[in-house]
């Protein structure tokens, strides 16, 4: 099952999946629940063994998580803010992303972002790469990322 290379209805997932949840009789439901939304990466220089990635995230669960690792099955990525500070654009190390109940948080161009390091070979437009995203608490949960190229796009 892939819950996370979709385009298209951002309410219609999360039903689905609770509903698969409920119908498989799997253990205790974990409390923490995350639908992850439109991921993608954006295609850089050919030459660039790194990308940054997008997606939006939507904490569907009734208490706050955070986001505090991704893993990749190649490379290995960090999360990275960006902000301006007296003109210049600056990129830094997040530690954590937090997420109150029911708060959707979007990662996008010039904002917080998912950076993917020591790829084997940069990302090419139209492939696929699955993250998985680690929460504090043991929490995970798996996306499938679509590269894409920047056009139109405020880089
Ligand atoms: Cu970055």
């Amino acid at each position: 099952m892939r819950f996370g290379s979709f385009s298209g209805s951002s309410i219609f997932r999360p039903l689905q999946f609770l509903g698969l949840w409920l119908l498989a009789g799997c253990g205790p439901v974990p409390e923490a629940r995350v639908a992850v939304h439109e991921a993608w990466i954006k295609e850089g220089p050919p030459v660039h063994k790194m990308a940054a990635a997008y997606m939006r995230l939507e904490n569907l669960g009734a208490k706050a998580v955070a986001l505090i690792a991704i893993e990749l099955e190649q490379g290995r990525a960090e999360l990275h803010y960006m902000r301006h500070q007296d003109g210049v654009m600056q990129m830094g190390t997040l530690e954590r992303l937090d997420l109150a109940p029911g708060q959707s948080v979007s990662l996008q161009p010039s904002g917080t972002h998912i950076m993917l390091l020591d790829l084997p070979q940069a990302p090419r437009a139209g492939q696929q790469l699955p993250l998985k995203l680690i929460f504090a608490g043991g929490y995970t949960r798996r996306c499938t990322a679509l590269v894409k190229r920047p056009e139109g796009l405020h880089q």
